[in-house]
């Protein structure tokens, strides 16, 4: 298998500068015509070979500049067009391709969603369509024009603004031409068509362009558009308000399919959407959903400018609009909801996604320098420890710096497919700043450790802390440089007030940010008389771990008196997670301890605080997951001791408080539906409580859980029931599953959740049930959210039975990554990435879970895709 290697870099030789494509769309044989305008690039000597890229494609027809070139001149292969001696002067290539889209089972290139033609062309879907330069740093104008049956396909849409549409006289077809005048990678290319409905609605820029917005869905699910409708005009709005972009087409539409790889697509002017992260209605989706809903929608609308506007150089610079525009959705929803329980649960994703994948066989850089397969690095490491580095300089430049830096990214690369170095450049010269050193972070994978050690000195009135930091080796690179890693602090007061902070070293301290850029540096602080109790790492400044040793005193003080919000979920965190691995250790040696009762009044004490925002309260009692622990843990990790740890804390805190839980579950959300963060926030702390009262010893906790979910009126209330009822085995489980399946038998995103519900049960039968749910009326192997939300949260979400002793879970996801990997490599590699901390576990299970691996491996038909997640997990 072929690496690819960012030092192997060259522009390209030949650049395209316009495409003119015409798709007779037909659903076993799509004829695409490319009409492409291509001239050598500067300085490329006469008679360089043009090699386009092609993928399982055969050529038709060739003409260049209107005639047949000679058998000799060039040469057609299903993964190249080669013309050997190209002229030296523009010319016009005129390329003939015939596609299957009904046998396109990858989803990537064009194919059919429940009858929708549609594409997928990021990374290299667009050469599956027609041979290309398929690499993002050849930016055309398209014009497509799109054929297609008018009964089959009534709606016809692609990129940029609408030029023309018709009947094809004395024929079945019709036809429709759009035209995208901002020139664009293939990447970004789009076409759908199809028996769509739609909702409209307009957005007035605030330099007065009016823009027509649609959402195009299946027939009869209009109505579940509104709120993806609302959240497109506030991103709209708040990225002119904030970064000062506006929109810059007439139209902007976006489509909803059932079958898509990934969340979504920013393609120019037509962003394509797996139908989760657009349909919701108070029936099927969960408060969670609407969340994801207004993320996604706003995360593909910031991509018309970072990412599109201003592309990548190449795919190792993923992250350039990656990370950027993570970082930009993150805010927006702050802005939109409370912003420290989106900087919590935005926390909380990345320390249980992408800290384990720092820290196995998968760890790379922000920015890679080598791969073999892009599709691979749509990752965690490269979307939110991305975006971790760009709120990083936020933190390190200031807000004014930084936004001066991104304004100046914006005017300087518009129209540019650019770098990592381009875009820290821009900061570095608007801040005054070096950022050389910052640079780390994109470059070295792994996540720092900082050790910390404090001494407070009465005498003197000086408080000194020492941070040191290290990284361990990842795969490729066996030892790292320090890092600058701003460290945002707090000292708080005995009387829990913060105290002013007097730096000795000022040229390190930056407000209340501390520099730090060696292995270890002493900060001092003066003007401190009392020992004061340290806040470190506020709002979770950079993505490192800490380790530090307050005292559980010190913890609790931090849980009742820290100013940052963050850091007082922090301290309940540290808290729980101490005492679950003093639980653990005993429990691996065969002992089981009392549980500390102290912590379990301190969460008391929080879920009874009116003061509080629900919301933050629900996030506090929210105990570490249990692969968050096998991350702490780190080797020889036994998750039945984890999951039996945190089972023995979870029933003491509901034993505790049980009638506190009952009596807010019942008090908690009862105004009719509003997805707003308020209201969501109150269903949270209501679906918590309900988890804990199935723990307590309330006796009629059953009937109360079972009673909720009956009535509820919405799918977060419903479905928190029910996963109480499921996960503790309580009566009217079987009940309440029943009347969900009927309630919910028509609709698909709905039943996910009741698969997922049963595939995350921590009980022994949970595999044989998802075994036997794929053989459901409502499953379907050939749809990716449904494979995720049986497979995937089993393997995902259900740590204890995913890696049962007998590696019976183990070797029913490489049965199932087996099964899907011809068909749809992508979701088999997306699958089997479950594996990527197998080498953690104790060595019993670690030795099944590398079994299977090795049978993987050895298949002579694995896809690229699942062979290069598998040999790294093994290397
Ligand atoms: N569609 C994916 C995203 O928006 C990849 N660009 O993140
Ligand atoms: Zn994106």
């Amino acid at each position: 298998q072929t690496v690819v290697r960012l030092d192997d870099y060259r522009p390209p030789a030949y650049l395209i500068d316009r495409v003119d494509l015409d798709v007779r769309l037909h659903p076993s044989a799509t004829r695409v015509t490319a009409v492409l305008a291509i001239r050598p690039a500067e300085g490329t000597p006469a008679g360089t070979p043009l090699v386009l890229d092609g993928d399982g494609l055969r050529l038709e027809h060739l003409l260049l500049d209107g005639r047949s070139p000679e058998p000799e001149a060039y040469a057609a292969s299903p993964v190249a067009l080669t013309l050997h001696r190209p002229p030296a002067q523009p010319f016009r290539l005129e390329i003939e391709t015939v596609i299957n889209p009904e046998a396109n089972s990858a989803l990537m290139g064009l194919y059919r969603s429940s009858g929708t033609y549609c594409t997928q062309c990021e990374a290299e879907g667009f050469r599956r369509i027609t041979y290309f330069l398929d690499r993002p740093d050849v930016l055309a104008v398209y014009t497509t024009r799109i054929e297609a049956d008018r009964t089959e396909a009534p709606v016809l849409l692609g990129n940029g603004n609408p030029v023309e549409a018709g009947p094809i006289a004395g024929t079945e077809r019709h036809y429709a031409i759009w035209h995208d005048p901002h020139p664009k990678p293939a990447y970004l290319f789009a076409l759908v068509a199809g028996r769509l409905a739609s909702v409209h609605d307009t957005f007035t820029t605030r330099s007065g362009r009016l823009v027509r917005l649609a959402i195009h869905v299946e027939p009869g699910k209009e109505d579940m558009c509104g709120w993806a409708m609302d959240s497109l005009k506030r991103s709209m709005a708040w990225d002119e308000h904030v970064f000062g972009l506006e929109y810059d087409l007439d139209v902007f539409n976006i489509v909803a399919v059932s079958d898509f790889n990934m969340g979504a697509m920013e393609n120019k002017g037509l962003n394509i959407f797996n139908d989760k992260y657009v349909l919701a209605d108070p029936e099927t989706a969960t408060d969670q959903d609407y969340g994801h809903v207004e993320a996604v929608i706003a995360h593909e609308y910031f991509h018309n400018w970072t990412g599109n506007r201003i592309t990548c150089r190449d795919w190792f610079q993923l992250c350039l609009k990656e990370g950027l525009t993570v970082f930009r959705d993150q805010e927006f929803s702050s802005d939109m909801r409370s912003r420290p329980v989106k900087r919590i649960a935005d926390v909380r994703m990345l320390k249980s996604h992408q800290f384990p994948e720092d820290a196995g066989p998968l760890a790379h850089p922000v920015r890679p320098r080598a791969y073999r397969e892009i599709n691979n690095f749509y990752t965690a490491t490269v979307y939110e420890k991305g975006a971790e580095v760009v709120r990083m300089l936020k933190t390190l430049l200031g807000a004014e710096d930084f936004a001066a830096g991104m304004a100046l990214y914006i005017r300087r690369h518009d129209g540019d497919a650019a770098t990592i170095e381009q875009f820290l450049a821009c900061f570095a010269e608007a801040g005054g700043r070096d950022l050389e050193q910052f640079a780390l972070w994109y470059e070295q994978a792994g996540t720092p450790r900082l050790e910390v050690t404090s001494a407070h000195d009465p005498d003197t009135a000086t408080l000194s802390l020492t941070l040191t930091q290290s990284l361990g080796p990842t795969p490729g690179q066996a030892s790292k440089l320090p890092m600058l890693i701003p460290v945002r602090l707090g000292l708080i007061g005995p009387e829990g007030a913060d105290i002013g902070l007097r730096p000795r070293e000022r040229d390190r301290v930056q407000g209340d940010v501390l520099l730090l850029s060696e292995r270890s540096q002493t900060f001092t602080f003066d003007g401190v008389t009392e020992r004061p109790v340290v806040s470190l790492l506020r709002g979770f400044s950079a993505p490192v771990t800490v380790n530090a040793t307050p005292s559980p005193a010190d913890l609790l003080f931090l849980l009742q008196h820290d100013s940052d919000p963050f850091n007082r979920w922090q301290a309940a965190q540290d808290l729980a997670t101490r005492e679950l691995m003093r639980l653990y250790a005993a429990r691996r040696k065969g002992d089981v301890l009392a549980v500390d009762a102290a912590l379990v009044s301190a969460l008391g004490d929080v879920l009874t605080d009116e003061d509080l925002d629900p919301a933050f309260r629900a996030q506090v009692l929210h105990l570490p997951g249990e692969a968050d622990l096998a991350r702490d843990i780190g080797r020889d990790v036994d998750p039945d001791a984890i999951l039996s740890a945190r089972t023995q804390l979870r029933h003491a805190i509901g034993r505790a408080h049980g009638q506190t839980f009952a009596s807010l579950a019942d008090r908690l959300g009862r105004r009719p539906f509003a997805p707003d963060a308020a209201d969501a926030g109150e269903r949270t702390l209501k679906g918590l409580c309900l988890a804990y009262l199935a723990v307590s010893d309330q006796d009629t906790r059953a009937d109360i859980i079972a009673r909720h979910a009956r009535e509820a009126d919405n799918m977060t209330d419903r479905i928190a029931a029910l996963s109480a009822l499921v996960h503790e085995d309580l009566a009217g489980a079987d009940t309440a599953l029943a009347a969900f399946e009927r309630r919910h038998a028509g609709h698909p995103l709905a039943m996910d959740k009741w698969f997922t519900v049963q595939a995350t049960s921590p009980h022994a039968g949970t595999l044989t049930i998802v075994d036997a749910l794929t053989r459901h009326p409502a499953f379907d192997w050939t749809n990716p959210n449904r494979v995720r939300a049986l497979v995937g949260a089993f393997t995902t979400g259900n740590q204890s039975q995913f890696t049962r002793p007998d590696g019976a879970g183990f070797v029913y996801l490489g049965d199932v990554v087996e099964r899907l990997d011809q068909r749809n490599p992508q979701l088999a590699a997306r699958l089997v990435s479950a594996f990527r901390s197998w080498q953690a576990l104790e060595p019993k299970r670690a030795a099944l879970a590398e079994g299977v691996l090795s049978k993987l491996a050895g298949r002579a038909t694995l896809s690229k895709d699942t062979r290069d997640i598998v040999e790294r997990c093994l290397a």
